[in-house]
């Protein structure tokens, strides 16, 4: 096979390849290359029946059913893979929750005057407050921020067997009482956390079932709290997405201009850097350097936020971080938390690019580390800013940006979906009931070097829309659309004869950008307002999820916490689960008996449009539309 025919073999998207192929040129090492040193994997991780969980291992099971049957401590394939199961929820909980914790305080702090965060978007304030119960008449702003955010932060202490304040205002009520009926009404974020790193440990819970009701508990402290009030509280402040035109792909760097690219999640940082961006003195500096301005651009999660908000161009999505930097036009890629290589300080040797880490928490050698705090976020801010224009100057000539870019219409916030529909969801339904749409998929997750880039994020979503199917998209799963072109007004052309006269009615893109990957909180707030507006439970509705590329431990928190809402999920990778006939068992038929929802896994992104139709379908008979 030659290098070209290699390459086109990776990834659809152009801008890739073209960087792919430099990148091999320059003997550049990229995660593609680190994936083929990897080959073979591991057989026995693949199958999640390693355990790590002690020092009388490592311990692996024969998954012919050979010995070693059991672990030292007399573990079964079983246990070993639920608990690793569960371990994955909790980390991917963690991230999330961490996150949205940080939200909360920031909140806290801006209203108590101590951090630069006013409160952007006060009516959202006032709709968050009173659905958390939250009196408002006579109060100020600031003291309805404050009491919404000790509500929120009461969703990570609360000791009492009470459940989430946030799930409570939010779930609907058929699915709240059938969580409350099975026990797994989370109690606190942190301590759901914390309950799957104790029962994991050695010696604990040894039960598959009850480590994967564990499991689905701790999903909901993340989709239905941390999540969910990460959402919440970045809407309150830095404003609820509205649609707005954007534009994505490695084309929106611009040669003329410094080039600051904000990589990981976390708007409370990335905001502040557009507005130090945006800035008289900031400009002028660039101006004196000899660039024609600041492009700010975001990539993977950040970069959602600031698209969905502020329409700021996003670079690329998980796969395409490193070859930003191989462009050799960026000053500055600035990461805060998650997802984020740590080869790139790396790469960023053979270039003039800096790697500006932020986070207490993720520090990477060889990159600069300037510490970011909310109390003193616009002098930091500044600061990054003004590295990156300083170091335009290093910029060396050879630079290669693809020129294709794609536009986009994103921005579709629940309140922005009710608004394009007339302020209800009457118009939606009407659509669902009379065929004109069949359904409604969500589509999210990451990248993964394992599939082919952008390649069944991108076939799924054309297969679905096709078949009349409205896709809500977030994450990763957004950006390979956006450079599809399937979040534009073109691409209605691409719908069936059902939903392409819903979407010209609307005059919406059939594939709707809902935001970052925190934000599939809002496809559940966005479930459970269809399911109570017809009077039926979650499970009861013709729509699907799906993560066809996913990679993360937070994509199986997410996978898990649709399935506990009642949403049939399927994967496209394979998860580490396989070791165990019991735990596939509980994950792709139990669990529709106890919740249901259940996972499906099937790589060929045309077939799992086949099996998501199929269940579209059957649910629509069974609500007799
Ligand atoms: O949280 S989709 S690769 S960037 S984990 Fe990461 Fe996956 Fe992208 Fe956002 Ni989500």
């Amino acid at each position: 096979m030659s290098a070209n025919d290699k390459i086109n073999e990776l990834t659809i998207s152009q801008p890739t390849k073209e960087m792919l192929s430099i990148a091999k040129e320059k003997g550049i090492e990229t995660t593609w290359d680190r994936l083929e040193k990897q080959e073979p994997h591991c057989g026995f991780g693949q199958l999640g029946i390693c355990c790590r969980n002690c020092t009388m291992g490592p311990c692996r099971i024969d998954p012919f059913g050979g010995e070693p049957r059991k672990g030292v401590c007399g573990a079964t394939a079983d246990t070993i893979v639920a608990r690793n199961f569960a371990r994955m929820v909790a980390a991917g909980t963690a991230a999330h929750s961490d996150h949205g914790r940080g939200v909360a305080l920031t909140l806290l702090e801006g209203a108590e005057g101590k951090a630069p965060y006013p409160i952007k978007d006060k009516e959202k304030l006032k709709s968050v407050a009173t659905k958390l119960g939250i009196e408002i008449e006579g109060k100020s702003d600031e003291e309805i921020a404050k009491e919404i955010a000790k509500k929120a932060l009461e969703d990570f202490s609360r000791q009492n067997e009470d459940t989430l304040n946030f799930l409570k205002a939010y779930a609907p009520k058929k699915r709240f009482e059938l969580w409350k009926s099975l026990g797994v009404l989370p109690r606190n974020i942190d301590r759901e956390v914390v309950d799957i790193m104790h029962r994991t440990s050695i010696g604990v819970d040894n039960d598959p079932l009850s480590l994967i009701v564990q499991s689905i508990k701790t999903s909901l402290a993340d989709g239905w709290g941390g999540s969910l009030l990460a959402t919440e509280l970045q809407d309150i402040l830095f404003g609820t997405p509205q649609p707005v035109k954007g534009f994505a792909d490695l084309g929106v760097l611009d040669e003329k201009k410094v080039n600051i690219i904000v990589h990981g999640h976390e708007p409370i940082l990335s905001e502040k850097i557009v507005e130090a961006a945006e800035s008289e003195e900031m400009q002028k500096l660039a101006k004196e350097v000899g660039a024609e301005g600041i492009n700010v651009c975001g990539m993977c999660c950040t970069g959602n936020e600031l698209l969905v908000r502020h329409g700021v161009p996003v670079a690329g999505n998980f796969l395409q971080q490193e070859l930003a930097i191989i462009t050799g036009a960026v000053e500055a890629m600035v990461v805060d938390v998650q997802c984020i290589m740590p080869s790139l300080p790396d790469i960023a040797k053979c270039y003039h690019t800096k790697i500006i880490s932020t986070s207490k928490q993720a520090k990477f050698p060889g990159a600069v580390h300037i510490e970011f705090n909310e109390e003193n976020a616009d002098e930091i801010a500044k600061e990054i800013v003004k590295t990156a224009i300083e170091n335009f100057k290093n910029r060396k000539k050879s630079v290669h940006i693809p020129n294709e870019k794609k536009e986009c219409i994103v921005g579709f916030s629940v309140e922005a979906i009710l608004s394009a529909l007339g302020g209800s969801l009457d118009a939606l339904i009407d659509a669902i009931k009379s065929g004109k749409i069949k359904g409604a998929v969500g589509i999210v997750g990451c990248n993964n070097p394992k599939v082919k880039h952008n390649y069944a994020h991108v076939e799924l979503t054309k297969e679905l829309i096709k078949n009349d199917i409205l896709v809500v998209q977030t994450g990763c799963a957004a950006i390979a659309c956006a450079e599809a072109g399937l979040l534009s007004l073109d691409a209605i052309e691409l719908a069936g004869d059902g939903l392409k006269e819903v979407c010209k009615a609307l005059n919406v893109p059939p594939v709707l950008h809902l935001g970052s990957c925190v934000d599939c909180s809002r496809i559940l707030v966005l479930l459970g307002a269809l399911a109570e507006a017809l009077g039926v439970d979650i499970s009861d509705l013709p729509v699907a999820g799906a993560a066809p590329e996913w990679m993360s431990e937070k994509a199986v928190a997410i996978g898990t916490y649709f399935v506990a809402s009642g949403v049939f999920t399927v994967l496209g990778v394979v998860p580490p689960i396989l070791g165990s006939k019991e735990v596939v068992k509980i994950a792709t038929q139990d669990a529709e008996k106890l919740v249901g929802g259940k996972f499906a896994v099937e790589t060929d992104p045309v077939k799992a449009a086949k099996l998501i139709i199929k269940h579209i379908e059957e649910k629509r008979e069974k609500l007799g539309i």
